[in-house]
């Protein structure tokens, strides 16, 4: 069921898509029973021969319950969404696993600059290597990306490894992932950004290991 989610190729995505599945059968029995409830009382309590319809102002606690005890339940029932939440969330955000891969990504209208450190590993020195809109990894490896923006906010998307991140002017965000299959997968903008946000679509690439160890040789051929 609900198989139209992207293609999960994320360490992590299970988890995020257990959630989701978590708020859409939460929501979606909450939504039949509501609007099951409405239907019913519309029906029932239609507009009948000599009966005039009642001003109900909620005064007494029967009347009051009706908005008490749903209230109560969607309260509860939004708890264990948190509650279910922040486990993922810290397993993501705050565990990240350690990782010597660092790229940096940075948002401008309309493209990503995606900054590879070379050989010495720093993102700054000479030996960087910058394209747009492509990023390149090895499958089943770690990688943390630096995020920034040189303008607006912009929002670094991976579908199919379950990662959104805003990036902000000013400020610099570090999130991580890991790919589980070879492919060429979308990186658009996730933050309407301007005229050109539209346009403004990567790809991350993922290479196998071999795969990705010639691209490295292709790049820095000293590399030791
Ligand atoms: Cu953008």
């Amino acid at each position: 069921m609900l198989s139209w989610l992207p293609e999960n190729i994320s360490t992590y995505g299970g988890d995020i898509d257990s959630l989701m599945y978590h708020i859409y059968y939460i929501t979606g029995v909450w939504f039949l029973l509501t609007y099951g409830v409405i239907i019913v009382f519309l029906l029932r309590y239609r507009r009948q021969e000599g009966q005039k319809a009642a001003y109900v102002r909620g005064d007494s606690l029967t009347q009051a319950s009706w908005l008490l005890v749903p209230l109560l339940i969607v309260l509860a029932l939004d708890l264990w969404i948190d509650f279910q939440g922040s486990e993922v969330w810290a397993k993501i955000k705050i565990d990240a696993p350690s990782s010597d891969l660092l790229v940096g990504v940075t948002g401008k209208q309309f493209n990503w600059e995606i900054a590879y450190p070379g050989p010495d590993g720093k993102l700054g020195t000479a030996d960087d290597l910058e394209m747009e809109n492509e990023l390149h990894v090895p499958v089943n490896k770690v990688v943390h990306v630096i995020l920034r923006s040189k303008d607006v906010i912009h929002s670094f998307f991976l579908p199919n490894l379950r990662l959104k991140q805003d990036v902000m002017p000013g400020r610099t965000i570090e999130a991580w992932f890991e790919a589980t299959k070879p492919g060429r997968y979308p990186l658009p903008c996730a933050e309407l950004c301007g005229f050109g946000h539209s346009g403004m679509e990567g790809s991350l690439i993922v290479h196998s290991l071999d795969e990705y160890e010639k691209w490295v040789q292709k790049n820095w051929p000293n590399k030791p």
